[in-house]
């Protein structure tokens, strides 16, 4: 082997030139293992170093060492280049447009009557009540014993329950006809002070014009030691104010009837019809709203509370005709026809939760 420093530039641009021109990782590393593998060019040329005389050796050695150095640092640099390149064109390939929308369209909405559940939820829960749910199948005693309702009371009659068929001990389960049975659970497994919101279906067999087998309620229920009828009357005059997003709002307690309440109510608030509108808060005509009352002393001593020490207000109301109210809805029973287009007409967006905040039904 005779190289000269001549022949080693030649072989060093040669190589150079194959680094610059590797396409990718992979051409490139046929490139190294071609010059400095174990039998690469470059290490071929150095394994005939022993053979040199001393002073051969003193120019060649240096040199081979340098060209390898140069040859490594070549690859080292190409390398790199062409892994960015990579990466660059991987990302290219994988870029997404972050301003595209999120769907293509809202395909579904809130029915009004989430929509109004979830409202008195938000006006309630800022008044600090607590929401409690319960079975629909209920038992007679937590649908109307306990409720103060006397033996043979027409509301326990066939025509009004949905009666399952009895067992063998002549009990029969029932579709509730209200949520009260959950406020019963509550007041049999915590104690006073209690302070819910109770939304929930409730059922009656009664189809009409204005009566659905199945419909919606919202109960509340406030018990302590002092609570009485001038906490009831604020409490569910500032419920009308929010509920119906006006500052000021005229209302009366008109005496009623429940078996459960003593003395009852019922709550009427002003309005005016304008056109096909209806306004609330003004006018002289009434609108009745919701039932309530102080908790009958039966109803405490049923679920083992001292009526001598705990009291406490209670109501209810529809939610459907509250729903059909607010924004105007001429049918009930559309309610309930899951027609796509009554629905997206009178749905509300699904991201906008009503809260206090921000404004109940914005
Ligand atoms: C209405 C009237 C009302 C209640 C429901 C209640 C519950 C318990 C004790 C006492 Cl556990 N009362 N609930 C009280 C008054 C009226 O609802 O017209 N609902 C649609």
């Amino acid at each position: 082997m005779a190289e000269t420093s001549q022949d080693l530039d030649a072989l060093k641009q040669e190589i150079l030139t194959q680094v610059a021109a590797a396409p990718d990782a992979q051409a490139l590393d046929a490139v190294r293992v071609a010059a400095l593998g174990k039998k690469g060019a470059v290490s071929e040329l150095m394994k005939g170093l022993g053979k040199m005389s001393p002073e051969e050796r003193k120019v060649m050695g240096p040199a081979l060492n340098g060209l390898k150095t140069a040859l490594t640092d070549a690859i080292t640099t190409r390398a790199a280049a062409l892994q960015e390149a990579a990466l660059e064109a991987r990302l290219a390939t994988e870029h997404v447009d972050v301003t595209l929308p999120v769907m293509p369209e809202p395909q579904g909405s809130i029915h009004p009557v989430t929509q109004v559940m979830d409202e008195i939820i938000a006006i309630f829960a800022d008044l600090g009540f607590e929401v409690k749910e319960g079975p629909d199948i209920e038992d007679d005693f937590h649908n109307f014993t306990a409720l103060n309702f006397p033996l043979g009371h027409p509301a326990r009659d066939m025509h009004d329950t949905f009666f399952f068929p009895a067992n063998e001990k002549g009990e029969r389960k029932l579709l509730r006809t209200h949520t009260s049975p959950v406020q019963i659970r509550t007041m049999e497994s915590q104690k006073p002070p209690i302070r819910i919101i109770v939304p929930g279906r409730t059922y009656r067999c009664d189809s009409d014009q204005t009566h659905t087998p199945m419909f919606h309620q919202v109960e509340g229920l406030v018990i302590d030691t002092e609570t009485h009828m001038g906490h009831l009357k604020w409490c569910l005059e500032e419920f009308a104010k929010a509920f119906f997003e006006v500052d000021d709002i005229r209302a009366r307690f008109r005496p009623h009837f429940f078996p459960f309440t003593e003395p009852s109510a019922e709550m009427d608030i002003g309005y005016t019809r304008k056109g096909n509108e209806i306004r609330v808060g003004e006018g002289k005509d009434w609108l009745e709203i919701l039932g309530c009352g102080m908790v009958h002393p039966n109803v405490l001593k049923n679920v083992g509370l001292d009526p001598d020490v705990y009291q406490g207000f209670a109501f209810g109301m529809g939610i459907d005709r509250l729903a059909m109210l607010k924004y105007g809805i001429p049918d009930l029973r559309d309610f309930f026809a899951a027609d796509l287009r009554w629905l997206s007409h009178y749905g509300f967006a699904a991201l906008d939760a009503p809260n206090l905040a921000t404004g109940l039904s914005r």
